[in-house]
């Protein structure tokens, strides 16, 4: 016998059946009761590379109480989720831990656990939902929410907004664009290629703070155009944080005219670069005979008055 439970289903199920050997004994009537539980459900779209919300156990069950719920990354990085009557919901780039443990190919397990009372007895149980997250095949175009999100990208060259929230964005290959609009991300992760981190509002980073505030990794370009005034002060472990390249670092910031930008050399080393202005220029950080990093600058003039 299978007993199929329509979608969602939460409850007690008890089965009486009558068992019949061919003997002359008299039949004996028995039961089993068990209780049914929906599998949880990882929210993403169609192609997997959204995830704003990874949970829920939603509707109404009668009697029955959601009592434990986690999620789990590539079998590691495990968390729990608090239920929120018989609901658990929270965005997977929220939950500690999370966004740093994501990959090209992710596995994300659900466990939900109930129980319920009835006639005296306690009934449990626990039901499992394991989901593939993983990185498009071909090149995004994303739009994240306020919340927030989990953006994966392709080997190809993407778009990737996050549209404000505290997201989790990795580009992978290609020449990626990703855009943050908010004060800080759980991660921004360009991959390989030559990937621009554009950041949609104004702030001011004193060295150090930019990584900080979005967990930069796999960055070669830094576009501050955002019609604000930026003011950004760089040295070796910015660059270095930013690009991941331990060998010799190379960033290039994207300005505004009105944006400024401070370079600054610990010790012995020393920014070499341009002695006049210009609008586009090279600057190289040296120790001694060693080129420790290279920074790039381009200045977007600024438009003249109409006439
Ligand atoms: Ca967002
Ligand atoms: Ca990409
Ligand atoms: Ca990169």
């Amino acid at each position: 016998m299978v007993f199929e439970p329509y979608a969602g289903f939460l409850g007690l199920v008890t089965f009486q059946y009558t068992a019949v050997d061919g003997s002359e004994a008299e039949p004996a009537t028995t039961g089993v009761t068990v209780l049914v539980m929906p599998e949880p459900v990882f929210s993403a779209d169609s192609q997997g590379d959204t995830a704003g919300y990874v949970s829920s156990e939603s509707g109404s069950f009668g009697d029955a109480t959601l009592t434990n719920f986690s999620v789990s990354l590539n079998g590691g990085t495990t968390a729990q989720i608090t239920p929120s009557g018989n609901a658990a919901a929270a965005p997977l780039a929220d939950i500690a831990g999370m966004a740093d443990a994501l990959g090209e190919t992710n596995q994300i397990t659900l466990t939900s656990s109930f129980e319920t009372v009835f006639a005296g007895t306690t009934y449990s149980g626990t039901s499992t939902s394991i989901t593939d997250f993983s990185k498009a095949d071909f090149a995004e175009n994303s739009a994240g929410t306020l919340g927030n999100d989990v953006l994966l990208g392709s080997d190809d060259g993407d778009t990737l907004g996050g549209a404000g929230g505290s997201d989790a964005i990795l580009g992978f290959g290609g020449d990626d664009t990703i855009s943050v609009s908010g004060s800080s991300a759980a991660r921004v992760d360009g991959g390989d290629g030559f990937d621009i981190l554009k950041l949609m509002s104004a702030g001011t980073f004193d060295t150090g703070e930019l990584n900080a505030a979005f967990n930069i990794s796999n960055i070669e370009g830094l576009d501050l155009r955002n019609d604000g005034n930026d003011a950004v002060t760089l040295g070796y472990d910015d660059i270095f944080g930013l690009t991941s390249d331990p060998v010799t670092p190379g960033l290039t910031v994207y300005l505004d005219a009105a944006d400024t930008i401070e370079l600054v050399a610990s010790g012995v080393q020393e920014w070499q670069g341009p002695t006049e202005p210009s609008l586009s220029q090279t600057w190289q950080l040296v120790q001694g005979e060693n080129i420790l990093a290279t920074l790039g600058i381009e200045i977007t003039a600024p438009t003249a008055p109409p006439e």
